[in-house]
């Protein structure tokens, strides 16, 4: 079974729109990196070593503009310690209170894949990121990247449902934390990574069934 590897709930519930999945509540080192697919795919292949299972790690944050993409990979920090309320009223008097969401998922399963249409991490680059060329504990472990992105705004929080940043991100005049589950997937980051996972995922499965 796919283990989707989050302590986030709300993340695993967005994810069974698109494949059977357990949630597989691990804390998997997070690199310094301003780049969304080094931190995922480290934690991927960690997560691997963990669990000997097929792998999705899921690494997502919100990048506003005139903050130059500020809280973007430490949006989990900044929620806990500044809160959303606060990150809001930093852009509340701002002309341009564009921002975007990003979402990487990283798949791992110990296999070769092909690197089209997505990037495959060889792990040099994660690696190199985390300053740990001498850790030889996940080399040759190659992962499969998916990512997806929505743009929208920042706007005073409405909303009961979501989660994190939902209640301040407005896309097309409805936040995040108005919209059901498959209303949030339809337009969101998650949503768009999770399609194209998805696809090649079952395809992949086929294909080794056949
Ligand atoms: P895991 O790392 O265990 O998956 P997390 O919630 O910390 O849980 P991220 O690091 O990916 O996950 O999330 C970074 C921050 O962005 C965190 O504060 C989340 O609440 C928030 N976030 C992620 N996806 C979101 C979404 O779809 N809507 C609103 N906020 C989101």
């Amino acid at each position: 079974m796919l283990q989707y590897v989050t302590t986030n709930e709300g993340k695993v519930r967005e994810a069974r729109d698109y494949m059977a999945c357990e949630q597989f509540d691990f804390d998997y080192t997070e690199i310094q990196s301003d780049d969304l697919g080094a931190i995922a795919a480290h934690g991927a292949r960690e997560a691997y070593r963990e669990a000997d299972e097929p792998i999705l790690v899921d690494d997502a944050g919100l990048f506003v503009d005139v903050l130059d993409g500020f809280p973007g990979p430490y949006s989990s920090y900044v929620e806990d310690t500044l809160g959303i309320e606060r990150v809001q009223e930093l852009v509340a008097h701002e002309e341009n209170r564009r921002a975007a969401f990003r979402c990487v998922l990283a798949y791992c399963d110990g296999k070769e894949f092909a690197a089209s249409p997505d990037p495959v991490d060889r792990d040099d680059r994660a690696l190199a990121a985390a300053g740990d060329e001498d850790d030889e504990s996940d080399s040759g472990l190659p992962v499969k990247l998916f990512s997806g992105t929505v743009r929208g705004r920042i706007v005073p929080p409405r909303g009961e449902g979501g989660f994190g940043y939902d209640p301040i991100f407005e896309h097309e005049g409805t936040t995040m934390a108005e919209m059901a589950v498959d209303e949030k997937n339809a337009i969101s980051h998650r949503g768009r990574a999770l399609a194209k996972f998805g696809e090649w995922y079952h395809e992949r499965q086929a294909a080794r069934t056949e």
